[in-house]
Formats: C-alpha cells, structure tokens, sequence
C-alpha cells in the first residue's frame, strides 16, 4: 500500500537534447513532469511509498508517462486510459538557469477528472490505502469543475480518514483571469498547506503567514517559502520553525517546489519535528535545482543523515 496519493496529471516534457532554447534546437529530448508525478517520484527515491492517481490518453505519451513512472517505482495501478482524449505535454524553453513553460493539455485526458473518476474502483482502493492525500493547484486549475472536484476530494478524504495536503502550484496559464476561489477553498481544508510567497501574494494577494492565516483559517500547517529561500512552517497553535536552503548551483528550477514537498512530507510521514521536515523540504529540492529535469534521484543516505542531524550553524 501507498502511504501518499498524489492525484493530478502527468505530462510529457519535450526540451532542447542539449539543454538548449526551444529556437535553437533541433532535435527534442522527452521526459516526465506534471507536479503530482514529481511528488510521488521525490517519495518514492526516499523510500516512501507513493501511487500516482491520474488518467493518460490511449497514446504513445501515456504509455511513456505511466511505464517511467512504474520504473521508477511509482504505484500506477489508478491510472485510467481515456480512449478519446490525448496526454497532455509541455514544451520546456530553457534560459540560461530559468525556464518557461508552454502547455498543450487543453481537453486532456486528465482534464476529465472528476467526481466520478475520484469514486472508481481503482482510485477507491489507492485511497482507502494512503495515509496522505497530496494535490496541487495544478490539478484544480486542468479540471473542468474545480469546485465540484474539492467537494469530491473533501469527501474521499473524509470517507478514508487521510490527511489532506496541497501545494497552491500557482500556474497563470491555467487561471486565466479567474479568481482561484476554489483553490482558496481546497487549501483552507487541508491539513498541510504549501506556498511560495511570490505566487500567494499573485495568487490569493497575500504572501505572509499572518495574514495567509486569516485567509484560510485555523486548519492548515501553513509552509511558506519565501523570496529570501527561507522556508517557515507555522502550525495553528503558533508554533513556527524556519529553515534557510542550501546554496547550489541552479541549473533549473522547474520541479524545485515538487520536491520541496517530498522532502517535507516524507518527514511528517516520519513523525520528525517540523524544522527537521523544512530541512528535508530544502534537501530534497536541492537535489533537482541542481539536474535539468522535472525531479531527481534522492541525496545519499549518509548526506541526508549527516544534514538532517548538524547543528543549525552548519546548515546551508
Ligand atoms: O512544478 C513543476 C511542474 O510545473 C511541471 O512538472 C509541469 O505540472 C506541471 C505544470 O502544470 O506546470
């Protein structure tokens, strides 16, 4: 059994072969992204047991994204093949250490999912076996009935007693002029809320913790990672712990985030205290900072062991 389900929608990467622009490049390298599936693969190089809980077009794509994914360990056993819509994929324009994003996933196979889809026999079976429910605002964003889908994730949590965690993935291109109200909703029912400052203050025009509080209520872990890179955890009762990250050299940041939320939750999975899980966070998206791809092998053991446990003055 998975501890983590992670439900949201995988996508093919297609980048310049030699890291290059999308002007320059002539032959096209593809590999997998999609929040969700970078989450459950950054659980699972830490020997955490995750399921990806997604739905694939009947195409040469899905069957990529669900057979790396499956090699990576990742339990893919709810994924649903849609036999009329595509995968969807994004072309990754490298600059220098950024990256821009262009989506083709209008109409996508996982943009099918709902309700009904989150109450089928195999997402059934994953949930009731997860102890963690991880989505992101990605995912609210691709559905066609976000409001709907939170109803329908506040449910399936309730039904099988998981704790609710959602990463806000604040991506613009999806959004459109909307006002996220029903990501508001989904992060004011979670019980571990992730944020980075900058997209908060576009998201929900608010990027500190005080005033996110008042935002989204008493619920939520807030984890706020902000634009100096130190990451705060602050908990309902007040209690706060904060962690700066370690200094790497990034080559792209693309999937930094994702992995953020591995570390961390692989450490509340871990009952560690919560700057122990911030360190885990800043480790864990070290790991991809510092690799072209979406996400990453773990750190060696030794390493994660030896940063786990140093004193505060060693660290970073
Ligand atoms: O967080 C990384 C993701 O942004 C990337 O893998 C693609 O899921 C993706 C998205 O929708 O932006």
């Amino acid at each position: 059994p998975s501890a983590v389900a992670c439900v949201g929608e995988g996508l093919v990467v297609l980048s310049g072969a030699d890291a290059e622009s999308l002007d320059a490049a002539r032959v096209l390298r593809r590999s997998v992204g999609g929040a969700e599936c970078n989450v459950a693969s950054g659980l699972v190089a830490q020997g955490v047991a995750a399921a990806w809980l997604s739905r694939v077009g009947d195409d040469p794509f899905g069957r990529f994204v669900v057979a790396d994914l499956a090699g990576r360990g990742v339990d893919v056993a709810a994924v649903d093949v849609d036999l009329s819509r595509p995968t969807g994929l994004y072309l990754k324009d490298r600059d220098g250490s950024s990256s821009r994003m262009h989506y083709y996933r209008n109409g996508s196979a996982a943009s099918a999912m709902d309700a009904d889809w989150l109450a089928s026999d195999a997402v059934t079976a994953a949930l009731a076996a997860a102890e963690i429910l991880h989505v992101s605002g990605i995912t609210l964003g691709v559905v066609a009935d976000p409001g709907a889908f939170v109803d329908a994730l506040d449910a399936a949590r309730q039904r099988h007693g998981l704790r609710l965690t959602v990463d806000l993935n604040w991506r613009p291109a999806l959004w459109g002029q909307r006002d996220p109200v029903e990501l508001v909703r989904l992060l004011s029912l979670a019980d571990l809320a992730f944020l980075g400052a900058d997209e908060a203050q576009t998201a929900l025009g608010t990027g500190d913790v005080a005033s996110l509080r008042t935002r989204l209520g008493e619920r939520p872990v807030i984890v706020l990672k902000s634009d100096d890179h130190v990451a705060v955890s602050a908990a309902p009762d007040g209690r706060t712990a904060s962690v700066s990250a370690l200094t790497v050299d990034v080559l792209d940041p693309i999937g930094a985030g994702d992995a953020f939320a591995a570390g961390y939750l692989a450490g509340t999975l871990d009952g560690r205290p919560a700057q122990q899980c911030l360190r885990l966070g800043h480790l864990t998206a070290a790991t991809v900072l510092v690799t072209d791809g979406d996400h990453a092998p773990a750190a060696p053991a030794a390493v994660r062991q030896a940063l786990l446990t140093c004193p505060d003055e060693q660290w970073a």
